[in-house]
């Protein structure tokens, strides 16, 4: 029984905790926030207490109401996807569930883990790279990524990646462009990935995700 307001654990910045707050407003799901400032002091993901509660120390970290816990954002929005089945995040059809699912596995697998916080600290700090070589390594990935992904997005029938509405593949894409944007990225090259996620932006579940509209947003 769900008898707790659920609990979200993230950060305003933090590209894997937009996924999940997209999923949870597509969904109508209320939680509560809590900000695990992935910087200051070193990184409060790296607090004792936090990693008694999630040993893998990073952040989006649920706690659903009846005390079920998960990491991992994708985990977290099938999980979400399962429980609450209205409105669903995938299509029902196998193939067109397994190629959204490919779609997203690139970003959370393949993109964003080279270029997350860890990575990008480990450059500067252990292997003296220096600024502009650590943003060559960001925007290089990034681009191998998203080339290997622009032909789904132009091969899209419908508006979004559910017909008329979006679901996971947009909830990996928005914040996945918002971190190549906050590297200088040059986008010119994915037209119809650049199309879909200016598509998804205009929905309020994804503008009330967005990194500046939260609690904890610094300038
Ligand atoms: N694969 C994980 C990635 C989570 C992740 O890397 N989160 C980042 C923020 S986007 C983080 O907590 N970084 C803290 C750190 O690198 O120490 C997921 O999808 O949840």
């Amino acid at each position: 029984m769900r008898n707790q307001q659920p609990i979200l654990y993230g950060y305003w910045r933090s590209s894997a905790a937009y996924r999940v707050r997209i999923a949870l407003n597509l969904k109508g799901i209320e939680v509560e926030h809590r900000s695990v400032h992935l910087v200051r002091d070193g990184g409060e993901q790296h607090r004792t207490e936090y990693r008694q509660m999630n040993p893998q120390g990073l952040v989006p970290f649920f706690i659903d109401g009846d005390g079920t816990s998960v990491s991992q954002s994708l985990a977290i929005v099938e999980y979400l996807d399962e429980t609450r089945l209205a409105p669903a995040l995938l299509p029902w059809e196998p193939g067109a569930r397994a190629q959204i699912r490919s779609f997203s596995q690139h970003i959370a697998s393949d993109i964003h883990p080279l270029n997350n916080t860890r990575v990008l600290q480990y450059l500067s700090e252990e292997l003296q790279v220096d600024d502009a070589t650590k943003r060559g390594w960001y925007r290089h990935w990034v681009a191998l990524g998203l080339a290997a992904l622009e032909p789904q997005a132009a091969a899209l029938e419908g508006a979004f990646s559910l017909g008329e509405r979006p679901g996971l593949l947009e909830l990996c894409l928005v914040p996945q462009l918002y971190n190549a944007r906050r590297y200088e990225c040059d986008l010119s090259a994915y037209p119809a990935l650049v199309a879909l996620d200016a598509r998804a932006r205009e929905v309020e579940a994804f503008r009330r995700a967005a990194p500046e509209a939260q609690p904890d947003a610094t300038p």
